[in-house]
């Protein structure tokens, strides 16, 4: 069966007992650790800092898949250290010059991601998509944790996975937003590879991170088996 892998949105953990949740999402063979960096222009909200991204990547083998909520990201690539199999995605909104910007990444040592906002047409892409690793489209609009679904988000996924088999091409696809157990079995549906848990399907305040996880795999396999 297809591996639907589990990117873990650390901004949602419980901050005051991180260690415990990196060690939990370590023995439960979580695959990625997915950070969101905002800086309060692109989107309304600050977070995660280079002091803070280091000292949760220095005490943790789980690749990273850093999300850049952030105005011309170029800036701040040299901030962000690559170690192997860590994804570096960008906004396709937040690039003046977005394959530019794309090819920096991978000289960088970074799998390339692009992310889309809810209200982008997957027409924006069109001329980088052979060039990345992974495409994320986002369920919410970004900035905050807690949002809910914007339904419309899962037919853009469908579409590209349509897009990606038609053309056969090789990246991943992510959705990020409101992944929960309403949700995922869709999202899986539709062809989604890559799941972002955040506050609403993973570090949940009804049931340990541990249940979660298992609840968040059940969920998917729920949604394999609607898979055409
Ligand atoms: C949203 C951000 C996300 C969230 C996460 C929230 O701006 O990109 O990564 O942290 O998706 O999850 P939830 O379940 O609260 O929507
Ligand atoms: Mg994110």
């Amino acid at each position: 069966m297809q591996k639907v892998k589990i990117s873990a949105s650390i901004v949602c953990a419980n901050w005051m007992h991180l260690e415990n949740d990196l060690r939990v999402l370590e023995n439960k063979g979580v695959d990625y650790l997915h950070y969101d960096i905002m800086d309060g222009f692109f989107c309304p909200d600050y977070c995660l800092g280079t002091q803070i991204i280091n000292a949760v990547r220095n005490n943790t083998n789980l690749p990273s898949d850093y999300h850049l909520m952030v105005e011309e990201p170029s800036r701040i690539f040299n901030s962000i250290p690559a170690k192997q199999g860590d994804t570096l995605s960008i906004h396709y909104e937040a690039c003046k010059n977005l394959h530019r910007d794309i090819v920096k990444i991978k000289q960088l040592g970074f799998r390339a991601g692009v992310v889309l906002n809810p209200a982008t047409p997957l027409t924006s892409i069109e001329y980088i998509i052979e060039e990345v690793d992974l495409i994320t489209v986002m369920t919410v609009n970004p900035g905050y944790s807690g949002q809910k679904l914007v339904p419309q988000t899962l037919k853009k996924l469908e579409s590209l996975i349509e897009w990606r088999k038609k053309d056969q091409l090789n990246f991943e696809v992510g959705v990020d937003g409101n992944v929960n157990d309403e949700n995922i079995p869709k999202m899986v549906a539709f062809g989604a590879d890559i799941l972002i848990g955040g506050s609403s399907g993973l570090f949940r305040k009804d049931m340990p991170l541990t249940d979660a996880i298992d609840r968040l795999r059940s969920n998917i396999e729920e949604g394999l088996k609607l898979r055409k």
